[in-house]
């Protein structure tokens, strides 16, 4: 008898935190007149500090990207955008891989030159996106 009167609350419980999900949702998405929400995301540029971001945009056949230098015991997102075909990037020793549009968080721990390389075989000129990471 308890467990049925647990359950069912709970289950009321998740019925009004549903309910409420969805009214946020369609408050929100009257952005034509006031844009005041949007200010907040202003914050954003404090996080420089600590993030390195190399962000990649990938075309046939190129990386937007041929070298880039990072610290090493430092967290570094990845981003990589197709922006013609479908392309994807790995390396190898630091266990990053990403296919698509896609990112990836990782610390590089060992100071060294590290190759950024397309991992869909793509077509011709497929071997000429690589980009070199440095740690140093
Ligand atoms: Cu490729």
């Amino acid at each position: 008898m308890k467990r049925s009167i647990l359950v069912t609350l709970i289950l009321s419980l998740i019925l009004v935190l549903a309910a409420c999900g969805g009214d946020d949702n369609s408050s929100t998405t009257d952005n034509d007149g006031d844009n005041s929400t949007e200010e907040t995301e202003s914050t954003s540029s404090s996080e420089e500090t600590t993030f390195n971001e190399i962000e990649i945009q990938a075309s046939n056949f190129e990386l937007d990207l041929s070298e880039t230098t990072v610290t090493a015991g430092e967290e570094v997102k990845l981003s990589l955008t197709n922006v013609e075909g479908m392309h994807g990037i790995s390396i190898d020793e630091l266990d990053v891989s990403v296919e698509g549009d896609g990112e990836a968080v990782f610390t590089p721990e060992e100071p060294g030159e590290y190759t950024i390389y397309c991992n869909i075989p793509c077509g011709q000129g497929h071997s000429d996106m690589v980009a070199k990471l440095i740690v140093q």
